[in-house]
C-alpha cells in the first residue's frame, strides 16, 4: 500500500495554547490512522530563540505529553525530539546550499520575529526555513499538517526541494509536500487583538488559552477577551469588520461540532455575556481534560522517557535510508 507520509512538529518553547492545538495538533490525531506519520518536538528550531536548558528539557516533555494528551497514538505514530535524529541537522546543511539567499530574505516570519533588532538576532533564526525543510524531506513527507503561519514556509520547502531534484538531475527524488491547512480555523488570533496571532511568546497571558488551563482561568480569559460595544452581530459582513468577535466565533466553532453560521444565527442580538459564558463552557469541557491529562503524563517521566526512544529509533532508521540516498545523489564518499 503505498501510503502518504505525514511529518509536523511543534517547538518546545512554551506553555501549548490553543493555536497549536486547533491550528495544528488537532489534526495530528486523525491523520494518524490514514498515513505513516511522524510528530516531533523540534527542539532544534527552539534554541533559533535562547532557550533556558531546564526549561527547553521540561517544555520537551510537555509537548510529548501534549502530542498523546491530543490522541495520537505512539504505537500509530512516530513521536520523537527533533535533536536525536542527527539527520536533520545534516540535512539542513545540504539544503542550506541549495536555497538561495532571496529566497530566505522573502520569508515574513523572519521579518515579524526579527523586527527593528534584525542585525541582532541569530543566523539560525534567518536559516530556520531549511531546517524546517530537512525536517519535511529527509522523511520524503508527502503532507504537512500546521497552521495558516507556516504557509509560506512549506512553498519554500516545495522550491527547495525543486531545486535540489533539477541541480542533481534526480527528477521526483523528493516529493513536493503539500500543506494541510484546516480551512476555517488556520489562524487562532490573540483573545487581546484580533490582528495578532496567539502565541506562546506574547506577554500577555490574557492573550491566549493554554491547553493546562483549569476552568476558572478559561472562565477568567474569556470574560476579559476583547469584543465589540455593540450586542452580538448578525452578519458575515459585520463580523468581519469585528477581528475579536470573528475569532471567538472561530474558536468557538472549533472546539464544537456547530458551524459559525449556526453560531451567528443562535447569537445574534444577544450580549456577549451569553455568548462568552457559553464558549467557556464549551472550551472548559474541550481542554481540562486534554490539560489534566499532559499533568498525568508529566508526572511519569520514565514513560514519556520510553515512549520518544522507541520513537527516536523509528525515525533513525527511516530517515538513514533518505539520508544515504541524498549523500550518494550529492557525491559523499562512504567509508
Ligand atoms: N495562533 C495560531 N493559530 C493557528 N495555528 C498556530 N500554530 C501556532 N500558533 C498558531 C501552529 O502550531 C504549530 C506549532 O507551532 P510552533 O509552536 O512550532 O511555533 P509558532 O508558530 O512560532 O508558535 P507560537 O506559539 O507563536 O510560538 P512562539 O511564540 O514561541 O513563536 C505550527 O503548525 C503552527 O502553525
Amino acid at each position: 500500500m503505498n501510503k502518504n507520509v505525514v511529518l509536523s512538529g511543534v517547538q518546545p518553547t512554551g506553555d501549548l495554547h490553543l493555536g497549536n492545538y486547533l491550528g495544528a495538533i488537532k489534526n495530528f490525531a486523525v491523520m494518524q490512522n490514514e498515513n505513516d506519520s511522524l510528530f516531533c518536538v523540534v527542539d532544534l528550531h527552539a534554541i533559533t530563540v535562547f532557550q533556558d536548558p531546564k526549561e527547553l528539557r521540561n517544555n520537551t516533555y510537555e509537548v510529548i505529553a501534549a502530542y498523546l494528551a491530543c490522541g495520537i497514538n505512539h504505537q500509530k505514530s512516530t513521536i520523537f525530539n527533533q535533536s536525536q535524529v542527527s539527520g536533520h541537522a545534516e540535512l539542513a546543511w545540504i539544503l542550506n546550499c541549495i536555497c538561495r539567499m532571496g529566497w530566505l530574505n522573502r520569508m515574513t516570519q523572519f521579518k515579524e520575529k526579527s523586527g527593528k533588532n534584525s542585525e541582532n538576532v541569530s543566523s539560525g533564526l534567518f536559516t530556520y526555513p531549511t531546517l524546517m525543510a530537512a525536517d519535511i524531506l529527509l522523511y520524503k513527507a508527502t503532507h504537512v499538517p500546521v497552521g495558516s503561519d507556516q504557509k509560506q514556509h512549506l512553498e519554500l520547502t516545495r522550491d527547495i526541494a525543486q531545486k535540489f531534484n533539477n541541480d542533481y538531475n534526480s527528477p521526483n527524488f523528493f516529493p513536493l509536500p503539500e500543506p494541510f491547512i484546516e480551512k476555517e480555523i488556520s489562524r487562532v488570533m490573540s483573545l487581546r487583538d484580533g490582528n495578532s496571532k496567539m502565541s506562546k511568546s506574547d506577554v500577555s497571558e490574557y492573550s491566549r488559552i493554554n491547553l493546562k488551563d483549569d476552568a476558572d482561568t478559561i472562565l477568567k480569559k474569556i470574560k476579559k477577551s476583547k469584543t465589540a460595544d455593540t450586542n452580538m452581530p448578525a452578519s458575515m459582513e459585520e463580523i468581519n469588520l469585528m477581528p475579536e468577535v470573528n475569532n471567538l466565533l472561530n474558536i468557538f466553532s472549533g472546539v464544537t461540532d456547530k458551524t459559525k453560521n449556526e453560531l451567528i444565527m443562535y447569537y445574534e442580538g444577544q450580549n456577549f455575556s451569553n455568548f462568552k459564558k457559553d464558549l467557556s463552557d464549551a472550551l472548559i469541557e474541550k481542554i481540562t481534560p486534554i490539560g489534566n491529562e499532559i499533568k498525568k503524563l508529566m508526572s511519569d517521566r520514565d514513560n514519556l522517557n520510553q515512549i520518544m526512544a522507541e520513537g527516536v529509533a523509528k525515525a533513525r532508521i527511516k530517515s538513514e535510508i533518505v539520508l544515504n540516498e541524498i549523500y550518494d545523489i550529492v557525491g559523499f564518499v562512504k567509508q
